[in-house]
């Protein structure tokens, strides 16, 4: 190995470009060092970016980027993408305040044509591209790199599907590591896994090599159709060449030997869409990802050398747990009940439950609308089904939660994780607007859990409610400490509780910024002011009752919420309009998270830049009071 480091010499894939290929290798081992060391130091996602090492190399190498458009599907393994397209000086402030994003961005590069961070998008996205391109006259290629975890949504089919029947030279690489972040679930990953790990595909691929060049050189042709006829009888061809697609593979996706000159051929092939099915080991290259995939698909900040993660200290069960022990508590008592996720078992706390109720959990792959379906279905014979998603993930089903469940009155029950802002994965996965998109739903009863403890009863609510859907949300992270009850109550639907009885300002929390009204209190008290502060517990139905003594006997009323506009407050003003209660001057505000993408940040940056910190509810309350001097007071005292 030469002892000068090439990647110090690439800055952008034209300086790539000008390596040979025998220089790769080297290059790629100096570009894993870097991601892993960079990983280190930032925490992200490492075990799929190191899978596409030397894959990325090749692409950059082969193809013209950015004037070929390489797409990564999720982005989560882009990081070595982002290091040999003039990233390189940022990438250890990958997922930090103001750094890099821990996916790819239009905004943050050229080299990114297309933003990503939920699954399965790249093909459509690829496409559409593709077909601009013919329009406009222009001959670039367009590549999609995509994982076989994301050829399991039904976007994926669609894409294909469309693709296949169309003449656009879309080259669609499938990154078959056999992983999404947990062991990839359902047929067709069965199918690929049959396929790659009996070996059977290198002795064919070997045989038809063998056959070809015993042949005289006039058996040319014949020997191409021994070729094509090996290539068929690997079954994994079949079914994308039934779909239009030209298929190639599958290659050892970690060898430039088998890597360059395919690449190279379809590059120039100028034949319609073609896929070419890429072997690779999820973590590859360093040891610890490797043995475990799963644990660093993502990852904090770790120990190079032993691999050991930074334990960020826990102050309690994080919510995702206690979910899953109160379902499995509940679960205990009532055997109708189950569990759905959409590939996220161990995001959801759903592995647990399905270490206890194995037969009752279902992992349906990355397929959000099937899930809910899916739901839906149990739900009409008589289950009682729980789809444990983050708020994010549950938006690609809203038509399924429109028309499959709430239409149909269907009682399946939604576990809304990652509720509000998530912190380093940014915008892509806040959980911002579940309010808003169920609340305009009739019937449903939504519920956001102040803490861990009303978690648990709002997991026993769900249970007991059968004749409509219901959903409850709650953040990422861990819990407040709360005291947790031996067993869940359920709670009575549509009713909130007073917590602190006050005269002049009135602070209705939903969801966990309940404790930064309490502190609010508290700091309204200092300077006078008598504050009640009511947690509403039910966004629907909206608890009246409660509404219309806070309206009556306040001069200001605040609504807070880890939502975005259209949600809880949007709801409360609503009803106040509606039962004439603004009638008489009392003044309102929502306070919501701001009309914007929040960027990456540490969440509760984050929330007191979005005003929804104690601070920013008392700043609330001396604005609208038109108590400037108090403000002025409070903002220098803190
Ligand atoms: C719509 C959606 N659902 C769930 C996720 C969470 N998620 C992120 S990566 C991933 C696994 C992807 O597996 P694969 O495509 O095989 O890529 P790999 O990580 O194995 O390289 C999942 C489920 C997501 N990003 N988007």
């Amino acid at each position: 190995m030469s002892k000068t480091p090439l990647l110090d010499l690439v800055d952008t894939p034209a300086d790539l470009r000008k390596l040979k290929s025998k220089e790769l290798r080297q290059l790629a081992d100096e570009l894993r060092e870097e991601t892993i060391e960079a990983v280190s130091i930032t925490g992200g996602h490492l075990g799929a970016g190191l899978g596409v090492v030397e894959l990325t190399v090749a692409l950059h190498w082969i193809f013209d980027t950015p004037t070929d458009r390489l797409i990564f599907d999720v982005g989560h393994q882009a990081y070595p993408h982002k290091i040999l397209t003039g990233r390189r000086d940022r990438i250890r402030t990958l997922r930090q305040p103001g750094g890099l994003s821990g996916f790819t961005r239009r905004v943050e590069s050229e080299y990114d044509p297309f933003g990503a961070a939920h699954s399965s998008t790249s093909i459509s996205a690829g496409l559409g591209m593709a077909v601009s391109s013919t329009l406009a006259g222009r001959d670039n290629r367009v590549i999609c790199v995509i994982g076989d975890g994301a050829m399991s949504a039904g976007m994926a089919y669609e894409a294909l599907n469309n693709a296949g029947a169309r003449d656009e030279n879309l080259i669609v690489i499938l990154n078959d590591n056999d992983m999404s972040i947990s062991p990839p679930t359902g047929a067709f990953s069965a199918y690929l896994a049959r396929t790659t790990s009996s070996g059977t595909y290198f002795y064919m691929r070997d045989f038809a090599k063998q056959l070809a060049s015993r042949l005289p050189k006039n058996w040319q042709r014949r020997a191409a159709r021994v070729e094509e006829y090996t290539r068929n009888l690997w079954q994994g061809g079949v079914w994308f060449e039934e779909l239009g697609f030209y298929y190639v593979g599958p290659i050892d996706g970690h060898d430039f030997d088998q890597l360059l000159p395919v690449l190279k051929n379809v590059r120039d092939a100028n034949q319609g869409p073609i896929l070419v099915h890429v072997v690779t080991k999820k973590g590859k290259g360093y040891a610890p990802a490797e043995a475990a995939p799963d644990k660093y698909h993502g990852v904090n900040k770790f120990n190079v050398v032993t691999g050991a993660q930074v334990k960020t200290k826990q102050t309690a069960p994080s919510y995702t747990r206690v979910f899953a022990d109160s379902l499995i508590s509940e679960a205990k008592r009532d055997d109708k009940i189950v569990a759905i996720t959409a590939a996220m078992p161990s995001g959801t706390g759903l592995d647990l439950f399905g270490a206890a109720f194995p037969e009752r959990t279902f992992d349906v792959g990355i397929a959000e609308q099937h899930a809910v379906t899916f739901a839906a279905g149990m739900a009409t014979e008589g289950h009682k089904p729980f789809v444990a998603i983050y708020s994010t993930f549950l938006q690609r089903a809203f038509d399924q939660v429109v028309h499959d469940v709430a239409i149909q009155r269907l009682p399946v029950r939604f576990a809304i994780d990652r509720a509000g802002l998530v912190g380093a994965d940014g915008a892509t996965h806040a959980g911002s607007f579940d309010l808003a998109y169920l609340g305009c739903l009739p019937d449903f009863v939504l519920m956001a859990a102040a803490d861990e403890a009303e978690l648990v009863h709002m997991v026993a609510t769900s249970a007991a409610i059968d004749d409509r859907p219901s959903a409850f949300r709650y953040p990422r992270g861990d819990g407040t400490g709360a005291e947790l009850p031996a067993v869940g109550v359920p709670l009575e639907i549509g009713r909130g509780v007073i917590l602190r009885e006050g005269t002049t300002v009135a602070l209705l929390s939903l969801g966990t910024r309940l404790a930064d009204c309490m502190k609010a209190a508290d700091q309204l008290a200092t300077f006078g002011l008598s504050a009640t502060v009511a947690n509403a517990r039910f966004m629907k139905p909206l608890d009246k009752d409660l509404l219309g003594r806070l309206a009556r006997s306040h001069e200001i009323l605040i609504t807070v919420e880890e939502g975005s506009i259209g949600g809880f407050g949007s709801h409360v003003l609503h009803a106040l309009a509606e039962e004439g209660w603004l009638d008489r001057g009392m003044k309102v505000r929502t306070l919501t998270l701001p009309d914007r993408f929040i960027e990456q940040n540490k969440p509760e940056v984050m929330y007191e830049q979005a005003g929804l910190d104690a601070r920013g509810i008392v700043t609330t309350v001396f604005q609208a009071l038109g108590m400037s001097d108090l403000e002025r007071v409070y903002t220098e005292g803190s």
